[in-house]
């Protein structure tokens, strides 16, 4: 099992993202094992992490926040035990040690790594945020961002504030599922491809990939407000996530550069407008995010330096409402 995502980069030079292993559902079912309860249930996420902004995006945009509580970890990877050389998330020693970051407030715990090891005596796997953690079971019900956000959109109806927002409607499922599927394979993990390939041929394959993803994406929003239609999707927030740190990083450190976001108007915008969705931009921490990318991977940038620009303003107007409501 790797380590960390940095040993995922395989001997073909190739990057291969491995599955999650908790994968626990919390249901509308008050007899289920993981009832849908205000108070009950913590998402540890990072700030500078595509898969736990998913489900932070989804916790704010349902009127989530009073029912389920949340911390992000430091930016930067440390060593999480003495004993091993092990580099992953770690909690701050204090609320102002590092701004937008919290110590784990339910189990004091120093790393995500002790939380998974509370959960499971004999994990083996990755320590990956996002972490929806159980404060009555002190267990952790899932670390798949995927499976998050379909609970968050349905499950908790009963609690929260926009409870009729749907993001994953009957009607549209299939065509979700399917975009979900060419945009994660070419852009969300797509970019990954291209900045943890460790020769040339990998990476040239993911590249042509990503921007055949990309091209799509701005001929669909050139004739639509949004990538399933005329409605907001989960399909949007999972694109979004990985738009809105194209040009401060991935442009840069994960060698994704043939066109920055900025140059396709549609997309720009489309993003624009996401980011400006009541509750979305206090989901963009993007201290966070460039700290953590460009401080993390000694492997793809030793000396850590954070590069300076682009500075990118998302709050701009898009006019995308050109499209209509
Ligand atoms: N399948 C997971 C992937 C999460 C994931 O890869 N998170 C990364 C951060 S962006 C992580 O925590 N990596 C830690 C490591 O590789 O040790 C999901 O979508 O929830």
């Amino acid at each position: 099992m790797a380590g960390s995502e940095l040993d995922e980069m395989t001997e073909s030079g190739a990057f291969n993202r491995t599955p999650s292993t908790f994968r626990n559902f919390i249901s509308r079912d008050e007899e289920s094992p993981f009832p849908a309860e205000a108070g009950r249930y913590h998402l540890y996420v990072s700030y500078a992490c595509p898969w736990a902004s998913r489900c932070l995006a989804f916790l704010k945009i349902k009127g989530l926040g009073d029912a389920i509580s949340y911390t992000s970890v430091k930016p930067i990877w440390g060593r999480t035990k003495e004993s091993d050389e092990h580099f992953g998330w770690l909690f701050p020693s204090s609320s102002t040690e590092e701004p937008g970051a919290e110590p784990d407030p339910l189990n004091g715990a120093k790393s995500i790594r002790e939380l998974y090891e509370l959960a499971s005596s004999n994990y083996s796997g990755k320590y990956t945020v996002p972490v929806l953690w159980d404060k009555k079971n002190k267990t952790i019900v899932s670390n798949e961002s995927g499976e998050i956000i379909r609970m968050l959109n349905t499950e908790f109806n009963g609690i929260a504030k926009n409870a009729a927002l749907d993001l994953y409607p009957a009607h549209l499922r299939a065509q979700i599922d399917e975009v979900n599927e060419w945009v994660y394979d070419g852009i969300n993990n797509g970019v990954y491809r291209c900045g943890f390939a460790k020769k040339q041929g990998p990476y040239d394959e993911a590249v042509k990939k990503l921007y055949e993803a990309m091209d799509r994406c701005e001929e669909i929003l050139s004739k639509q407000r949004y990538i399933c239609g005329d409605a907001l999707t989960e399909a949007d927030i999972r694109l979004f996530v990985t738009l809105i740190r194209f040009d401060e990083v991935y442009a840069v450190h994960f060698k994704c550069n043939k066109k920055l976001l900025r140059e396709y108007p549609n997309i720009f915008n489309y993003t624009k407008e996401i980011y400006q969705i009541p509750g979305m931009s206090s989901t963009v921490h993007m201290q966070h995010i460039k700290r953590h990318y460009y401080g993390s991977h000694p492997s793809i940038n030793p000396f850590g330096i954070i590069p300076v620009g682009p500075g990118v303003d998302f709050s701009s107007p898009h006019g995308r409402d050109r499209f209509g409501p």
